[in-house]
């Protein structure tokens, strides 16, 4: 990406925090993080311990504060207490006066609002509950989710909650056959769906994608259906229900009694990408994921009573569990929810909103941001901004000329940043600058969140010297981290992924390095994980939805830079010998992605070669894949490809690749 002359003065930059945000702040100074966390990791479980009575309620008491071992992993927090986070996250707001505050502000995308109370969310979320229990869900049944951005979708994950069903969320941007695969994995008793989404004004067929699914899910009883858009959806008899049929029938309560859960039974499951050819379902629980939720948002945010917060994120990913719903609600904000796209109906639309509800926190991911400030700064200027208190960026390093846009055009040059770098499988931010004390150096998450104990490790285990890049570990547990995955009660999975690269460490996938002045740098992920939009893509998961189509022989896909989406998506395909090729194979191939996974997935660039750059041993070199994908066209710079069975293939590809 070019960036501007601007923009390269940033990245040798400090910008300190902003005196009128430090002197309302949680944090004011660098001392009280450092006397904070240096308590946190000198003695965590009393600091664990201390929190977990501060941010949750409950029933009863845990009898330990952790048990761990890196080895299996095993990792419990809070083992032997019972609590339940749709108590938490609504209940206990009831005897304050928080019950009449807005819990959710919705925007839809035509433009509309609603606005629950924490009040109003309790009876939704307890009819629904209870008509989940009518239909034969119990305490740790699985529910699959598969909801636009509407209020229905937290209501879901709270009635789960609040009854001790495990929900699995399914971003309604995955195709059927995505989402078979999933329901499949968990087997799940129920799924919720609606009949359509509506996004950027555009209709999503999710009952009828939901019905494909669902022939080859067995194990699927009930299917509730939410009706966003009026539609007229075919109804299965004994299976299908509408949400708002069930919700009124006479016999629902509106009250709904609370399972108490130990502190480490499962909450969600929720499908990531990994580098492997199939997705994973992470596993969180209950009181250590949302302590942990909780408290990285009221202090990363600098999150204040009377503040209304936006996370843009879609409530399918992990950024909306925890920070669109969990984190917010456990402490009593005011979330708002937003169904919508930036550029509908106008690139203003971000702007807009926040004009709007008023928003003080924006949270947002550098794909939106990259793309917004295409459109020129005088969108946000026809908006008043002045609400803001806090901007935050997630889903992939930021680069020094977007972070100087937002920081200038957004912030006018007074609001700090956040920059947040975390996965699916830590719950909540690991890495990450605070609003009030931190200095920020964009593109820098800076510095590690209470509790988080980083080291940047060489592949032989030695640490890194200052400002030399190495893989990122995590030395100690967190409250926030993933238990498991779902369907491996022995963990092999996580050990094999997270845990074995560095023995008695969590591997993130993260390259990193550390400056002089302690600042942590991300570098992108080392493993077979492309970032597409923020969003997590595995090169082997789109490999195997390209050899699941007939015309397919072999597929070998990687990443390359992209001005807008980080990173884009390359597929080089090799054809079965002997068939017939389509004029359009290239679109027949993508199209076939595009079903096999969701529009996220699919390619950029498909190039059909004869052969793929291989080892004698018949390993890819994904290496001089990357390169050309890149734009890399001189033959010299591919290195030694003397090990391959056949290096005349690496000219043959060249020449085959999109002239620049
Ligand atoms: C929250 C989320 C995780 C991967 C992670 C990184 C990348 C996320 C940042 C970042 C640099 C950041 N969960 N990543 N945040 N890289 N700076 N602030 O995105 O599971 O979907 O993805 O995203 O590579 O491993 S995720």
């Amino acid at each position: 990406m070019a960036d501007s002359i601007e923009s390269m003065q940033a990245e040798g930059m400090t910008f300190e925090p902003p005196a009128w945000v430090r002197d309302n702040a949680y944090l004011k100074t660098r001392e009280e993080y450092d006397a904070m966390y240096k308590r946190s990791v000198e003695d965590p479980e009393g600091f664990w311990a201390e929190q977990a009575d501060e941010y949750l309620f409950w029933h009863k008491k845990w009898d330990t504060v952790l048990n761990w071992e890196f080895d299996t992993p095993k990792v419990e927090w809070f083992k032997g207490g019972l609590t339940n986070v749709a108590y938490n996250c609504i209940d206990r707001h009831l005897t304050t006066w928080r019950r009449n505050k807005a819990a959710i502000i919705w925007e839809s995308d035509e433009g509309r609002t609603k606005m629950y109370t924490y009040q109003a969310l309790y009876y939704k979320v307890c009819k629904l509950a209870n008509v989940l229990k009518k239909h034969g869900i119990k305490k740790g049944d699985r529910v699959v989710i598969y909801l636009p951005m509407i209020p229905e979708l937290a209501v879901a994950m709270l009635a789960c909650a609040r009854i001790g069903a495990i929900h699995s969320i399914v971003f309604a941007g995955f195709s059927a056959a995505a989402m078979r695969d999933r329901i499949q994995d968990c087997g799940a008793k129920m799924i919720i769906t609606a009949d359509e989404g509506i996004r950027g004004g555009r209709v999503v067929p999710l009952k009828a994608e939901a019905d494909s699914a669902l022939y080859e899910c067995p194990t699927v009883e009930t299917c509730l259906v939410v009706s966003r858009a009026r539609a007229r959806v075919d109804m299965e008899p004994g299976r299908d229900f509408w949400y708002h049929e069930e919700v009124r029938s006479a016999d629902i309560s509106r009250h709904c009694e609370i399972e108490w859960m130990d502190s480490e039974d499962p909450l969600f499951i929720l499908y990531t990408s990994g580098s492997t050819g199939k997705p994973k379902g992470v596993l969180h629980t209950t009181a250590g994921y949302l302590l942990y939720s909780a408290m990285t948002f009221k202090y990363d945010f600098d999150y204040h009573d009377e503040d209304v917060f936006w996370c843009t994120a879609d409530i399918g990913w992990v950024t909306g569990h925890s920070y669109v719903v969990y984190g917010p609600l456990c402490v009593g904000a005011t979330s708002l929810m937003f169904e919508g796209v930036p550029n509908y109906p106008h690139p203003g639309r971000f702007w807009e909103v926040i004009e709007k509800h008023g928003v003080n926190q924006f949270y947002t991911a550098p794909t939106a941001i990259r793309a917004i400030m295409k459109s020129g700064d005088d969108w946000p200027k026809k908006f008043d901004l002045s609400t803001l208190r806090v901007l935050g960026t997630v889903g992939e390093p930021i680069n020094p000329e977007a972070w100087m846009w937002y920081f200038n055009v957004i912030g006018k040059g007074k609001i700090p940043i956040v920059d947040t770098y975390w996965q699916t499988e830590t719950g909540g931010h690991l890495i990450t600058n605070q609003p009030g004390w931190t200095p920020m150096k964009p593109g820098s998450a800076t510095f590690p969140f209470f509790g988080i104990r980083p080291v940047v490790l060489n592949e032989d285990q030695s640490e890194t010297p200052v400002n030399s890049g190495g893989r990122l570990c995590i030395d100690f547990p967190w409250p926030g981290m993933l238990r498991g995955t779902w369907g491996d009660a022995e963990n092999t999975l996580v050990k094999n992924t997270y845990f074995s690269q560095f023995p008695g460490k969590y591997f993130t996938g993260d390259g990193a390095r550390v400056d002089q002045d302690g600042y942590y740098w991300l570098l992108g992920r080392v493993d077979d994980v492309i970032n597409v939009s923020g969003h997590r893509m595995g090169t082997a998961e789109v490999e195997s939805a390209l050899v699941s189509q007939p015309l397919v022989a072999e597929a070998a896909v990687v990443g390359f830079p992209h001005d807008i989406k980080g990173e884009g998506i390359y597929a080089y395909v090799i054809l079965k010998s002997g068939v017939e090729v389509p004029k359009s194979v290239e679109s027949i191939l993508a199209g076939h992605v595009r079903e096999q996974i969701g529009p996220i997935a699919k390619p950029d660039h498909i190039q059909i070669v004869p052969e793929l750059p291989k080892t004698r041993s018949g390993k890819i070199m994904r290496r001089i894949l990357r390169k050309i994908a890149a734009g890399e066209r001189d033959m010299d710079t591919f290195g030694d490809i003397t090990t391959l069975a056949d290096p005349s293939i690496v000219k043959v590809i060249v020449d085959g690749a999109p002239k620049l």
